[in-house]
């Protein structure tokens, strides 16, 4: 894509410029959005298709050059529209409100056209000649990606499971027999999700499971109903060693409809039989073994509330992704975690996924540069009455501290002195204050357990989480290389000025 024709991308020794590629069908709107686009105004006659241009310096500031490019929706001309979407960072699709047969056009041809040529940028759709839509009647994009099939799309389907197209009596007898047995399985548009599911449960009833298995197994699923791995690349999901997966509110909202759903008394407690349905329709439920089956709080009736059901699910994601998709159910049963949702204020709430490492299993998380990275904070528990517990603890404290400075990936670090009911000595406050002043981290919390008084630790540990520069130890090795890097930057530019500005 190295063209430097009008101006547009790629020259040698200019920034890698960004090609938005504008395509839909004839007289949508294309020409006259860019022009507007790059004018701001509306032109009354536009050219059939209009040269490359560069958007105005102002709609990249980031300083990335921008161009758009218009593409003709001559039949003939298909194969350079097709060579420049394959060339494109992003699409603009275009339909006209005014013309509902251009938005049936998104689903008829363009969205399988950019599904063949395996265009993988980001596509927005846009409905131009607003002003010219009928309100009476608008035609809106919820029909184009709207859950229902249409007579090509079932087709694409047919032929993509099957090798073959369905004729057109073979689409109108599919609708015919779910539109018999289950009226909302088919609506004017074509089959809906409940008609393609009640048509599958219907080639199970006759035997024809064949049918359905070689639809799953088009799909990417195994003879366990379990996509196949290369399917979920680690990268969808995790991109680099220290970054984490959070849940969308859509998806929080889809585990709240499912909590609810199967919560049949509506108590804010899944009983194990109620989870039990829950993942009746997968292999087997992903909590009934360690880590996550001792793993949430139970309520007094032995289930799980909406909080503790969202935390285990929270958990199951940031397994999947420091386990890097190391099957679950291998996991080592030594492995000791703990989940809840922490309030972080009234309106908000987060989710604490706490592991447990005892003391000898402390080795391991130095085992590699990224083996703390996808970790948040590091939480050290001593004794407070037993002094080789807190050496123990401020070793350990030292060498995180260590090893993020050797890798890069610092984590936040919290002291905790434990059986504050017992007389805290021989560890003195002001001892186990000044060690932690002088790594420069916050003086540990005093818990007991015993007397349930946790002193508010599960939210300080979130504070930290979140605020995790002020909670970084640093060793005195790495106070010194830190300030040993600041001398040295300060001179360097105290040279530079005097190098580039004599003068001055
Ligand atoms: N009323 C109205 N007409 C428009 C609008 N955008 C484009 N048109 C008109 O629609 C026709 C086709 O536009 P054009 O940009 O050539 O479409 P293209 O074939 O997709 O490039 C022209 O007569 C334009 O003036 C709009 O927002 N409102
Ligand atoms: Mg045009």
């Amino acid at each position: 894509m190295a063209r430097c024709s009008a101006g547009t991308v790629d020259c040698p020794g200019s920034p890698k410029s960004v090609r938005i590629v504008v395509v839909g069908d004839n007289g949508t709107g294309k020409s006259s959005l860019k022009v507007a686009a790059v004018s701001d105004s509306f032109p009354p006659n536009v050219p059939h298709v209009l040269p490359d241009t560069k958007l105005p310096f102002e709609f990249f500031p980031v300083g990335v050059p921008t161009a758009i490019v218009d593409t003709s929706s001559k039949p003939e001309d298909m194969d350079m529209v097709a060579e420049e979407l394959r060339n494109a960072d992003a699409v603009v699709l275009t339909y006209d409100c005014d013309r509902p047969e251009t938005l049936q056009g998104l689903s008829t041809y363009w969205l399988p056209e950019l599904r063949r040529l395996e265009v993988k940028v980001p596509i927005i759709v846009v409905g131009c000649k607003l002003d010219l839509r009928d309100n009476n009647n608008p035609v809106s994009l919820e029909q184009v990606i709207d859950g229902v099939l249409s007579e090509a799309e079932l087709n694409d389907f047919q032929v993509k499971c099957f090798h073959a197209p369905l004729q057109p009596s073979g689409t109108e007898g599919v609708k015919r027999v779910v539109q018999e047995k289950l009226p909302e399985g088919v609506n004017e548009r074509g089959l809906t999700v409940t008609g393609f599911l009640f048509l599958h449960a219907l080639f199970i009833e006759k035997w024809r499971l064949e049918t359905t298995w070689t639809v799953l197994r088009k799909f990417g699923y195994n003879n366990d109903i379990r996509l196949a791995d290369e399917l979920l690349p680690p990268s969808l999901f995790k991109r680099a060693p220290d970054q984490s997966i959070e849940l969308m509110d859509v998806a929080i909202d889809f585990l709240k409809g499912m909590y609810v759903l199967f919560d049949d008394d509506g108590d804010n407690n899944l009983r194990p039989q109620e989870i039990e349905d829950l993942f009746s329709t997968a292999p087997k439920s992903p909590w009934t073994e360690a880590p996550y089956v001792d793993a949430a709080e139970k309520t007094s009736l032995g289930g799980l509330s909406f909080d503790a059901f969202l935390s285990l699910e929270k958990m199951l994601r940031s397994q999947k992704a420091t386990m890097s998709y190391a099957d679950n159910t291998g996991s080592t049963t030594d492995e000791h975690y703990a989940v809840n949702m922490v309030d972080e204020s009234v309106s908000a709430k987060k989710t604490l996924v706490m592991r447990e490492i005892p003391e000898d299993g402390a080795q391991g998380l130095f085992s590699s540069k990224e083996s703390l990275a996808p970790c948040d904070i590091a939480v050290f528990v001593y004794d407070s009455y037993d002094e080789s517990s807190w050496k123990r603890a401020t070793e350990l404290l030292v060498e995180v501290a260590t090893h993020g400075e050797a890798t890069g990936y610092e984590v936040p670090c919290l002291m905790v002195s434990a059986k504050d009911d017992l007389d805290s000595f021989p560890i003195s406050i002001q001892e186990s204050t000044r060690v932690t002043r002088d790594m420069g981290i916050e003086p540990p919390v005093s818990i007991s357990s015993k007397l349930g008084d946790f002193n508010n630790l599960f939210r300080k540990i979130l504070t930290v989480a979140q605020h995790p520069h002020l909670s970084i130890p640093k060793t005195k090795a790495g106070k010194s290389r830190k300030h040993y890097n600041m001398l040295i930057n300060r001179s360097l530019m105290a040279v530079s000025r005097i190098f580039f500005h004599p003068y001055s």
